[in-house]
């Protein structure tokens, strides 16, 4: 069976007082989700190795495999948006007590945190992510990857949070202003009750 665009969990405009507007959820999800899920789809068609693969296997088959550089984008960049949209939220930012207190734990507060995955995502040069994951140790940590690329795939822990920082995620609403589009995601948009759930 084929991949599918998960419809967001929200309206386009639900996130535009938050600093994430309609235009950009059009975009980014009707189209650059999209045309991953269609450049998925076209692998799979085409190599019968990925077919009857659930969307994990793909990623972690894929993964670090020059032959199939186009098959792990689309794959990852699939797993990582579906995991996005339901990172955020139109009541997002408030952090539930049983998530600050494993931040506050783990990461000394959430204002370390905070500047912790605001450095992550500011210093990943170019396309990527920013991510808050569950460590095989048990702990948090702040962590990134590139381009498509993700913590299932590099073994680095269960996902508590992800958050987009390719340019077509805050160009419309911040211009240039990575940081401060991270500020505003973390303040304002972020889904801590997703988080606190995957824990
Ligand atoms: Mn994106």
């Amino acid at each position: 069976m084929a991949f599918e665009l998960p419809n967001l969990p929200y309206s386009q405009n639900a996130l535009a007082a938050q600093g994430m507007c309609q235009e950009t959820l059009e975009l980014h999800h009707g189209k650059h989700h999209q045309a991953y899920v269609t450049a998925l789809n076209g692998f799979v068609e085409k190599d019968p190795a990925l077919q009857g693969k659930s969307l994990d296997e793909i990623v972690k088959l894929s993964h670090g495999k020059a032959d199939m550089a186009g098959v792990f984008n689309n794959a990852g960049q699939h797993w990582n948006h579906i995991l996005f949209w339901q990172c955020m939220s139109p009541s997002g930012g408030g952090i539930p007590g049983k998530l600050e207190a494993k931040i506050t734990s783990d990461l000394g507060s959430v204002a370390a945190f905070k500047d912790a995955f605001k450095a992550a995502g500011v210093s990943q040069f170019g396309s990527g992510w920013a991510w808050l994951v569950l460590g095989s140790d048990g702990k948090l940590k702040v962590t990134k990857t590139p381009n498509g690329s993700n913590p299932l795939a590099t073994g680095e822990g269960k996902v508590l949070l992800g958050c987009d920082v390719w340019e077509h995620s805050y160009y419309l609403d911040f211009r240039n202003r990575r940081p401060d589009y991270l500020t505003n995601w973390l303040d304002k948009l972020a889904n801590y009750d997703f988080a606190a759930a995957q824990l």
